[in-house]
């Protein structure tokens, strides 16, 4: 296959058999029990949902088609394998990793990238909407509103209308999909203009430029390699983490009831500007800030271990810490943290080595209570610093680089639930009364 759409339709009559073998045979065999636990603890850990891109173990973390982010980092077409300046993977390679599950060639991701800068440019009512929001409405806000907006030319929904049989949506779904993650970087950089002041204010898009090279451009950024190879990890490893996490759910669901991805993935934004998910990685920053206020920018161990009690004592959570599945260091903190090792102009950066220190001792901190399950770092734990150390301090823009990334898992996602045929979702909810009455 030359294109993705191509590896993608080669790819789906596979998935399709074997899905169909799986229901022959066990359409009536159990996944598991469901507990009152699993229907008051936010359904931790019940199989009830389908999604080929990645699954997450709690011990080993992400693997994307079995492959770790090591693996993938060794594996998927580089900065470097297309002769950008940079080395680190790109976001391509991980979008076709994610759709198709194959590692692609250097010259698919070239083509790839260059399909997505000749879709990259906004419609003028886009930007008009984008230009006509205050610059104190949040930019998650912003984002979810002018994504939902781009639904004015939907394929998808245009097919709908027009009558198109179930075993093509995944067709319509792909194109939107494509479409939207190649205008996703224009939308957020022009958030960022408007409310921050940075960057060329008219999103332009050299058509040899990757994705995120573009990106980097726009955001007023381009002339780091650095911060423009950071954001290239950044948004690859950002892209999927199972089907479960709020985001992907969140779209999976808006999508099953055959709303169009720009409609499901602006929904996915608004999950995505929760505390306790994206915005996670704003709260790091702003944790971080209130720590440096209070015991400096250089601080002992023994002064980190006081506040992080602190912290906990007064009922807030840290930040950047623990995980609903992993019970482990998040791989994707770990890739960060191995950028940060292996960059000096970073490596020395206040924020970026408190950072690093935090992560030694939180987790000892965070160990001694009995009702944290996971002590560990989360990917928030360290994505922050490397943004601020290259300059991009609006902390508040930080969940909209993280809402460019989702899409390349989220997107995928609906294309291949479409492509599985996967039904509306509808899960019983139950009554205190009718759980009484059924549990007695
Ligand atoms: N600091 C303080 N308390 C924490 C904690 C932390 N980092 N992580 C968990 N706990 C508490 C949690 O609040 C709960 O306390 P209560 O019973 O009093 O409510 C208890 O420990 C059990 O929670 P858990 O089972 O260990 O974790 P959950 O599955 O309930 O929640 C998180 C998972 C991620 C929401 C939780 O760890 C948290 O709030 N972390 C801080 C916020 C954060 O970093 N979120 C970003 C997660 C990231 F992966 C992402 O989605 N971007």
């Amino acid at each position: 296959a030359s294109t993705l759409k191509e590896a993608v339709a080669e790819a789906i009559p596979k998935k399709q058999e074997r899905l169909k073998a799986l229901k022959a045979k066990h359409s009536n065999t159990s996944l598991g029990d469901i507990k009152l636990d699993n229907l008051l603890g936010g359904m931790r850990g019940l199989k009830v949902m389908l999604w080929e891109g990645s699954v997450l173990d709690a011990e080993r973390g992400i693997a994307f088609h079995g492959k770790s982010i090591p693996d993938c980092e060794k594996e998927l077409p580089s900065a470097k394998d297309l002769g950008l300046k940079g080395k680190e993977m790109l976001p391509e390679s991980m979008l076709w990793l994610l759709l198709t599950g194959e590692v692609p060639t250097a010259d698919q991701v070239r083509g790839l990238s260059a399909e997505l800068a000749s879709k990259g440019k906004l419609p003028s009512y886009v930007e008009k909407i984008i230009d006509s929001f205050p610059k104190t409405l949040h930019p998650m806000t912003q984002f979810a509103a002018a994504t939902a907006a781009l639904n004015h030319d939907s394929a998808f929904s245009a097919a709908y209308t027009k009558g198109i049989k179930k075993a093509e949506y995944w067709s319509p779904t792909f194109d939107d999909s494509i479409d939207l993650i190649a205008k996703l970087p224009a939308v957020a950089a022009r958030i960022y203009y408007n409310v921050h002041g940075k960057g060329d204010g008219k999103q332009a898009i050299d058509p040899n430029l990757d994705l995120i090279g573009n990106f980097s451009n726009m955001l007023g950024y381009g002339d780091s390699v650095g911060m423009t190879d950071f954001l290239r990890l950044y948004i690859a490893i950002h892209g999927d983490h199972e089907g479960g996490n709020v985001s992907a759910h969140t779209s999976h669901l808006v999508g099953s009831a055959l709303s169009d991805p720009f409609l499901s993935y602006s929904a996915a934004l608004l999950g995505l500007a929760g505390p306790l998910h994206g915005l996670a990685n704003q709260e790091v920053l702003v944790w971080f800030k209130g720590m440096q206020e209070s015991i400096g920018q250089e601080a002992s161990d023994q002064q980190i271990e006081k506040y992080l009690e602190d912290t906990l004592a007064s009922g807030r959570v840290v930040p950047g810490y623990g995980h609903a599945v992993l019970r482990q260091p998040d791989p994707r903190f770990s890739a960060l943290s191995r950028f940060y090792e292996q960059t000096p102009e970073l490596r020395d950066q206040p924020l970026v080595k408190m950072v690093q220190q935090v992560s030694k001792i939180a987790p000892v901190v965070l160990g001694r209570s009995n009702k944290i399950k996971n002590p560990f770092p989360n990917v928030d734990a360290a994505s922050g610093a490397g943004l601020t150390a290259y300059g991009m301090t609006e902390m508040n823009f930080y969940t909209v680089v993280f809402g460019v990334s989702r899409a390349l898992g989220a997107l995928p996602n609906l294309v291949m639930a479409r492509a599985l045929g996967l039904p509306i979702e509808r899960p019983k909810s139950m009554s205190i009364e009718a759980l009484e009455k059924s549990l007695k």
